[in-house]
């Protein structure tokens, strides 16, 4: 099973939506509304694998969150933004995190 987590509105049901596009039994909703999901939604991909796409979490999010990292709207900021904001992030994965896989995942 992998869960899809993270705050609310930074894109965990888009992803979920383009990385299953051939996969006409996982249903992800994606709204405009931030918030919009509120329950956990299960898919059900083949036999083995199950997704979830979890509610947003707010501000109070546990630190250890910070262990799972993909960086979406990556469309949203300029390049230099972009250099900036990658930057600071490979400081924090070096200096703060255990387990996370060193290579971010860019999505847009
Ligand atoms: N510009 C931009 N918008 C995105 C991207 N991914 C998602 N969105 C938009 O952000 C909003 C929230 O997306 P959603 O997948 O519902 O976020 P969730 O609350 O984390 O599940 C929607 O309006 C999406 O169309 C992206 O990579 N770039
Ligand atoms: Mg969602």
């Amino acid at each position: 099973m992998v869960c899809f987590i993270g705050r609310s509105n930074v894109g965990k049901s888009s992803l979920i939506k383009a990385l299953f596009s051939l996969t006409p039994e996982v249903e992800v909703r994606v709204s405009k509304t931030p918030g919009h999901t509120k329950k956990m939604n299960f898919f059900r991909v083949g036999k083995a694998f199950t997704i979830v796409d979890m509610p947003g979490y707010g501000h109070k999010a546990p630190r250890d969150f910070v262990d799972m990292m993909v960086v979406t709207k990556i469309d949203k900021c300029g390049s230099g933004t972009l250099l900036t904001n990658l930057l600071n992030l490979q400081d924090v994965v070096k200096t703060e995190t255990t387990s996370c896989f060193p290579q971010p995942f860019l999505i847009r």
